[in-house]
């Protein structure tokens, strides 16, 4: 990112000057430099050279935002502004959002900090920014027409409180919000422990992402914002997988996943291989005797959930949302079920009208994931996920904690797929499969229909009903 370095050494000259010619009033009314960035890659941690040390995240797929010390005053630019966020490689997403990305960048300050932002609306309507979870003044809290007026279009608005507890938080517009959010605009918050905290531990690998989702149609570029539940791009920061970067730690590796969910709908996220304890949730950190240890955790809608653990074991280890629709790309779901139905005769009689047509599902899904089907431009198939044993199936909300004996400390780059020791992944029996014995010994159940005679065990048929509507309710 060089436009970080551009900004560090410009504001390095700014102090200079200040230093050498006393107070300079223009640099201090000035507007911190804005930052920007537009590549989705997850940019290494901004480790602090001004102000309160502290250890720092890592933001899936996303970056955090430089800032100016200014007098003992933390200062940072926050745009809005609209953005094109590449969603998974072959998609772009004309959005909302914070200097250049959606989700905006990371906020990271240390409990204690005074801290001052500038919030520059170049939106096509007014807006305005919440600081969820934050204690603060009741007119910082950015709610537009509650405790402030909404910033126009153009004008530039400044917020100031102190972070007074430490904890995860996010931001996001008060105002047309409905609107804004569906588009795009929001961000995560950190505020670090300033010493030693008897609730919060040092962590070797720190991650934050937001859960957020979008409607947007096979082929077009603009979420649709009228949607309420029925999104089809479940994604984190605005990833969809494979787009979504893993989570590359070292083995015994302390590791802190901090999640916030702005979508409509609540999202149980899932660890395989290691159990997780929540050590922090909006209200700040979990008392200790109230940790119990879990594999899945479901995060409602507005919530955040500080989860960790000890990688300690070695391996690819999936982590998801256990919704099973949300690891699916953009996809109708006004489909009927296929399974087990035999349309051969309809198929052949559809596509002497419509010679691409294509019968889909009837032995599942998993055929799609690998089928070329023909797109529209900038649409992402569904499951198109590739892992080392073939089609992975999953998309969406999904990415992957690779753990690695031989990851180097601080490093987070991907490590590849792992390699399996010999022995140590599930194999094929190859012995003879004996017919079950178990319809011929067992007595049909009474009640059972029956056809084939009473008593001829060998066909049982259970006839299924199935419900059919909602009967009127
Ligand atoms: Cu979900």
């Amino acid at each position: 990112m060089t436009s970080r370095r551009a900004f560090l050494k410009s504001a390095g000259l700014a102090g200079g000057a200040v230093a050498a010619g006393g107070v300079n009033q223009v640099a201090l009314a000035g507007l911190p430099e804005l930052v920007t960035q537009t590549s989705a890659a997850t940019a290494a941690p901004l480790v602090p050279d001004t102000g309160r040390p502290y250890r720092p995240v890592v933001t899936l797929n996303g970056w955090s935002l430089p800032w100016r010390m200014n007098d003992g005053v933390k200062e940072f630019h926050l745009v809005a502004e609209p953005v094109v966020r590449e969603m998974a490689p072959g998609m772009k997403a004309h959005l909302w959002g914070y200097n250049g990305q959606s989700p905006g960048p990371t906020i990271e300050v240390v409990e204690g900090d005074r801290v001052r932002m500038f919030v520059t609306n170049r939106l096509p309507e007014h807006t305005s920014v919440h600081w969820h979870g934050q204690r603060l003044p009741n007119g910082m809290d950015g709610v537009s027409g509650l405790t402030q007026p909404s910033i126009p279009s153009g004008k530039t608005f400044v917020y100031e409180f102190v972070a007074r507890r430490p904890g995860t938080f996010m931001y996001h517009p008060h105002a047309d919000e409905m609107v804004q959010m569906a588009m795009g605009m929001m961000g995560t918050w950190i505020t670090h422990p300033k010493a030693p905290h008897p609730l919060i531990d040092e962590v070797d690998r720190d991650f934050v992402f937001l859960l957020n989702a979008y409607d947007i149609d096979p082929g077009s570029y603009t979420p649709k914002i009228m949607t309420m539940l029925d999104f089809n791009l479940w994604t984190w920061n605005s990833r969809v997988f494979p787009g979504i970067d893993s989570l590359n730690v070292r083995q015994n590796d302390k590791v802190r996943l901090r999640v916030g969910n702005l979508t409509m709908t609540n999202h149980p996220i899932h660890v395989h291989g290691h159990e997780f304890v929540v050590t922090g949730t909006d209200g700040g950190p979990t008392p200790r005797a109230g940790r119990w240890p879990e594999v899945s955790i479901d995060i409602a809608v507005g919530q955040m959930r500080q989860m960790e653990f000890v990688a300690d074991e070695e391996g690819d280890w999936a982590l998801h949302c256990h919704k099973s629709h949300h690891t699916m790309n953009a996809m109708g779901h006004d489909v009927p079920t296929m399974i087990g139905v035999d349309h051969r005769d309809v198929a052949r009689q559809i596509t002497g009208l419509i010679p691409d047509y294509m019968v889909m599902g009837e032995r599942g899904m998993a055929d799609m994931a690998e089928m070329e089907m023909p797109l529209p431009d900038n649409t992402l198939p569904m499951m198109s996920g590739v892992g080392p044993f073939g089609s992975l199936e999953m998309g969406g909300m999904f990415s992957v904690l690779k753990v690695r004996k031989d990851q180097p400390r601080n490093d987070y780059r991907d490590p590849g797929w792992f390699k399996h020791p010999a022995g140590t992944v599930a194999y094929e029996y190859t012995g003879v499969v004996p017919e079950p014995t178990r319809a011929r010994a067992a007595a049909p159940p009474a009640g059972a229909a029956i056809t084939g005679g009473a008593g001829g065990a060998a066909s049982i048929d259970i006839q299924i009903r199935k419900p059919q509507g909602h009967h009127g309710h």
